[in-house]
C-alpha cells in the first residue's frame, strides 16, 4: 500500500485560522461522505436511495453495496490517498463505487464520459491512479478497449474494473467482498475526491475537495433549493460533473435522504416519462437542455406536474429563455452560477420574478467573500463590471499538484480568481457579464483553446492554428479552429483537422465546430495572436 504524502504536499489548504472560524461557524460538521451514508441507512434502511430504470436502491442496500466493495478495494490494496478514475455514466454503480472508495479514503478521480484516451491517460499518469473504473460499452463506444490502451501506458495503474462485461478486465461483482478487510479510514478533513476544472490551460486542472468543505456545499445548497427527504432528483447531466453531483444535485439529496432517480438520456423522450412514474420534484439543466425542455413541455404526453424547482446553470441562461420556463414547465426557475472550484451562487426561491430571470444568483454562504475588481486587482463601486474573486468555506485553495499555476490563479491571500467578469446588483445577486479567461463555453461543456490547439498543432499539415469561441443560439457558443497550413503542404478539407482531433482521443465535445484555413492571423499592436479579432470575424463569418 503506498503512503499518501500530506495534503499539503498536493495542494493549499485553508490556513488554520480560517479552518477554525469555518468549524466555529457550524460550516464544517466534521462529517465523512463514508459516515453519513451509514447514518442514513441507520436510520431509514427501507427508503429508496438510487433509482436506474427497474432498479431501486435502498440506504440499506447502498450502505451494504458501499461496504463490500470497500473491503474488495482494501483487500486490494487500494488505501486511503489512493487515486481511482472513475469513469462511469448515469447508472447506480456509480453511488456504491464512489461510497466505497470514499469510505476507505481514497480519492475518486471525475473523468466524464465524453472523455477520450488523451483525457483518461493523463488524468491516470498525472494523478498515478491506481484503477480505473469504467462501463463496458456506451452508445457503441468500448471503453474496456481505452482501459487496455491506457494501462499499457501508465505504469501505476493495476486494475480496471468493469460495471458490466468485464473483457479482459476485472468485473465490479468480482471486488465486493462480505468479510470485513481493515482500512484507514478519512477525516473530514481529509481530501474526499478531485474534481476537474473545465480549464484554460493546455491540461486540465484537478480540484482537491475535502469532505468538510464539499458536505458544506451539499446541505447549503439543500437549505436554498427546499431538498429534504420527500424531494426526488432526476440525474439528467453525467452524473460526475460538479452541478448535478452537488448543487444540489444527487449528493446533495442523499444528504437530506431523498431519492435519486438516474435518466439515460437528457431528451424530453427519455426524461419527461422519468419524471411521471418517479413523481421527479427537482432536477438541473445546462441552457441549451432548458431551451428543448420548455419547448416541448407544453405538449408533452406526460405529468409533470411533481416538477417543482428547474435548476439551471453551467453558461448563461438568457433572460428571455428563462421567461419561459414557468409558463412552459409550471416549475419555479433556480438559476445557478457554479464552479467545481467551489463558490455557488443561486438565485433563491422565493426571489421577486425579474432577479430570477435577470440574474445569476447570490452566494450560498455568508461567508463566501466576494470581489468584485478592475485589471489591476482594486475594487470597484458597487454595480460596477469587473473580474469576480472569492474566498470562502467551500472554495478552493490551490489546484492538485499545480503550484505554478496556482500563484495565477490565486491572490496572495487566497482568493480565487474565477475569470469571470461580473456585476453586482443591490442585494448581493452576481450577473455574469462575460469572461476573462481563455474559456469556450459550449453549452456548460467547457472547452481551453490551449488543450485544443496542442493537439491540432501536431497535425504534419499544420503551421500553427487559434482556436476561439463562435456565437451560437442553441449552445451560446461554439467553437471554430483557424489554422495556417505549413507552405509544402497539400491543401487539406476542414473535415481533415476534425477527424485527427478525434482520431487523437479527444472528447468529441472539443473537436472543433468549424474550421478555418487562413494564410495570417491578425496580431495585437506588440504582435500577439488576436483573439478578439479572431472572434469577430468568426462571428462575422457565420
Ligand atoms: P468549471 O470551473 O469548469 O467548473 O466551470 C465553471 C464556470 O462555468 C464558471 O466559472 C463560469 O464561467 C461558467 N458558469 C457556470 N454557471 C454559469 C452561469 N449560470 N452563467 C454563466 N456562466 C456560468
Ligand atoms: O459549470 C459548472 O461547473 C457548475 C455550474 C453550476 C458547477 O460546478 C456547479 C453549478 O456546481
Amino acid at each position: 500500500m503506498t503512503t499518501p504524502a500530506p495534503v499539503s504536499a498536493d495542494a493549499p489548504t485553508w490556513p488554520e485560522e480560517f479552518a477554525e472560524r469555518y468549524r466555529a461557524l457550524g460550516y464544517w460538521r466534521g462529517e465523512t461522505f463514508g459516515a453519513l451514508l451509514h447514518e442514513r441507512a441507520a436510520a431509514h434502511p427501507d427508503r429508496i436511495a438510487v433509482v436506474d430504470g427497474e432498479r431501486r436502491w435502498t440506504y440499506g442496500e447502498l450502505d451494504r453495496r458501499a461496504d463490500r466493495l470497500a473491503n474488495g478495494f482494501a483487500a486490494r490494496g487500494i488505501g486511503k490517498g489512493d487515486r481511482v478514475v472513475v469513469q462511469l455514466p448515469n447508472v447506480a454503480e456509480f453511488f456504491e463505487v464512489i461510497f466505497g472508495l470514499f469510505r476507505i479514503g481514497a480519492l475518486p478521480v471525475f473523468a466524464l464520459p465524453a472523455h477520450r484516451e488523451t483525457e483518461i491517460r493523463y488524468f491516470c499518469e498525472f494523478t498515478e491512479a491506481v484503477a480505473y473504473v469504467i462501463p463496458d460499452v456506451v452508445a457503441g463506444f468500448d471503453h474496456r478497449e481505452l482501459a487496455a490502451k491506457v494501462q499499457a501506458q501508465a505504469p501505476a495503474l493495476r486494475d480496471v474494473f468493469v460495471a458490466g462485461e468485464p473483457g479482459p478486465h476485472t468485473p465490479l461483482t468480482d471486488v465486493a467482498r462480505d468479510d470485513f478487510v481493515p482500512y484507514d479510514e478519512p477525516e473530514p478533513s481529509d481530501l474526499a475526491f478531485l474534481q476537474l476544472s473545465g480549464g484554460s490551460t493546455g491540461v486540465p486542472k484537478l480540484i482537491p475537495r475535502t469532505h468538510d468543505d464539499y458536505i458544506y456545499s451539499l446541505w447549503g445548497s439543500n437549505e436554498i433549493c427546499g431538498v429534504d427527504e420527500d424531494s426526488v432528483f432526476l440525474v439528467v447531466l453525467p452524473a460526475a460533473h460538479n452541478f448535478p453531483l452537488s448543487s444540489p444535485g444527487s449528493l446533495g439529496v442523499l444528504y437530506a435522504g431523498g431519492r435519486v432517480v438516474l435518466c439515460p438520456q437528457p431528451d424530453p423522450e427519455t426524461a419527461f416519462p422519468v419524471i411521471e412514474r418517479e413523481g421527479v420534484t427537482i432536477t438541473g439543466l445546462v441552457p441549451p437542455l432548458a431551451l428543448v425542455w420548455t419547448e416541448a413541455g407544453p405538449t408533452a404526453r406526460y405529468d409533470l406536474s411533481s416538477l417543482d424547482v428547474l435548476l439551471v446553470g453551467g453558461a448563461k441562461f438568457s433572460e428571455e429563455a428563462a421567461r419561459r420556463v414557468r409558463p412552459a414547465l409550471n416549475c419555479t426557475l433556480q438559476q445557478v452560477f457554479g464552479m467545481a472550484e467551489g463558490l455557488v451562487n443561486y438565485t433563491r426561491l422565493d426571489d421577486p420574478v425579474e432577479t430570477i430571470v435577470a440574474t445569476q444568483g447570490r452566494p450560498i454562504s455568508a461567508h463566501d467573500e466576494i470581489r468584485v475588481v478592475d485589471d489591476n486587482d482594486q475594487d470597484l463601486e458597487a454595480g460596477q463590471t469587473g473580474h469576480l474573486l472569492t474566498r470562502g468555506p467551500y472554495t478552493i485553495r490551490g489546484y492538485w499538484r499545480a503550484p505554478e499555476h496556482n500563484k495565477r490563479s490565486f491572490t496572495e491571500d487566497g482568493f480565487y480568481r474565477t475569470g469571470d467578469v461580473v456585476r453586482m446588483m443591490e442585494r448581493g445577486h452576481l450577473v455574469v457579464e462575460g469572461r476573462a479567461k481563455d474559456q469556450i463555453n459550449r453549452g456548460g461543456e467547457k472547452v481551453a483553446p490551449e488543450e485544443v490547439e496542442n493537439v491540432v498543432l501536431g497535425h504534419p499539415a499544420v503551421h500553427d492554428v487559434s482556436v476561439v469561441a463562435v456565437p451560437d443560439a442553441y449552445l451560446g457558443e461554439r467553437t471554430c479552429a483557424y489554422v495556417i497550413l505549413r507552405a509544402d503542404a497539400e491543401p487539406l478539407r476542414p473535415v481533415a483537422i476534425k477527424k485527427f482531433v478525434r482520431e487523437h482521443g479527444l472528447a468529441a465535445f472539443k473537436v472543433p465546430d468549424r474550421v478555418e484555413f487562413v494564410d495570417a492571423f491578425p496580431q495585437t499592436g506588440i504582435g500577439k495572436v488576436s483573439k478578439k479579432d479572431l472572434r469577430t470575424t468568426a462571428a462575422a463569418d457565420q
